[in-house]
């Protein structure tokens, strides 16, 4: 038994983990999969708008400086990256994604891994293209290119839907990969892509995402996350004043 995941009477329990995040941004998909787990959990907002993702004592928890990071009880470091934090929460629970044991269980781990390494990576770029291309005059190109990549990336989802009858992405029932993929539709139509790139294509997915919009889960983690309205099919971008006066509302503090 891990350190801190035994009660006082020796019984094995639920670590209480603390996700640290920011509204909208990657820790949607983990705040997502907790609350479909019925995980209790606590959380730390991070200010973007002051950069605290960057300070000191923050890149203790991610040296990268990047959103989110998971503290788990009983693990010797804080998890960074959002597939490995997904990862852990749901063999944890044994929800959510096929058991090791299962034949899917080689199907999920490509499909997430896929997500994390390939089209959020890839979103992650062209939101801020000039980090990765500094050539002014040629990053309209280079953003091309990537939505490109983007639209491809759906399109195999799409199809993984398609040849196996969904209706959700690994079968009949919502998995962490449809809540990773639905986050990962949101941020493609919004904020630096908006108006680049929609569902048109991918009618399977649509569906699905149009499901997990009907998921109290799904509703209860778009609330905390200051999302407004249909998350997937309709995404309105947080803005970053919206997330500034929900906090100095709560706190009353800048
Ligand atoms: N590969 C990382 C990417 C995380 C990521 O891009 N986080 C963004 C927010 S969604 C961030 O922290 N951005 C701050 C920055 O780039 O300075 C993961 O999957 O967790």
């Amino acid at each position: 038994m891990i350190d801190g995941w035994e009660t006082a009477q020796g019984q094995a329990r639920t670590p209480r983990c603390r996700l640290h995040g920011a509204p909208d941004n990657a820790n949607l998909v983990v705040r997502m999969v907790l609350e479909e787990l019925g995980a209790e959990y606590d959380f730390v907002h991070v200010d973007r708008v002051a950069s605290e993702q960057k300070s000191e004592t923050y890149r203790q928890l991610n040296p990268q400086g990047l959103i989110p990071v998971l503290e788990w009880p009983g693990q010797d470091a804080p998890v960074f990256e959002t597939g490995a934090i997904v990862l852990m929460l749901v063999d944890h629970h044994r929800r959510l994604a096929p058991v090791q044991e299962a034949p899917e269980r080689g199907r999920f781990l490509k499909w997430l891994f896929f997500l994390s390494n390939t089209l959020h990576a890839d979103l992650r770029i062209s939101f801020k293209p000039h980090r990765y291309f500094p050539a002014k005059d040629q990053s309209g190109v280079f953003a091309a290119a990537l939505r490109k990549r983007i639209d491809s990336g759906f399109q195999l989802l799409e199809r993984e839907l398609v040849a196996k009858e969904g209706p959700f992405l690994l079968g009949p029932d919502p998995g962490c990969l449809d809540f990773y993929a639905a986050a990962c539709a949101r941020w493609a139509q919004i904020y630096g892509n908006c108006g680049r790139w929609d569902l048109g294509s991918s009618p399977g997915l649509r569906r699905v995402f149009e499901r997990l919009e009907c998921r109290p889960a799904v509703k209860r983690a778009c609330e905390m996350e200051l999302i407004a309205g249909a998350p997937f099919t309709r995404p309105v971008p947080v803005t970053l004043a919206r997330e500034q006066k929900h906090y100095v509302d709560r706190y009353n503090q800048p």
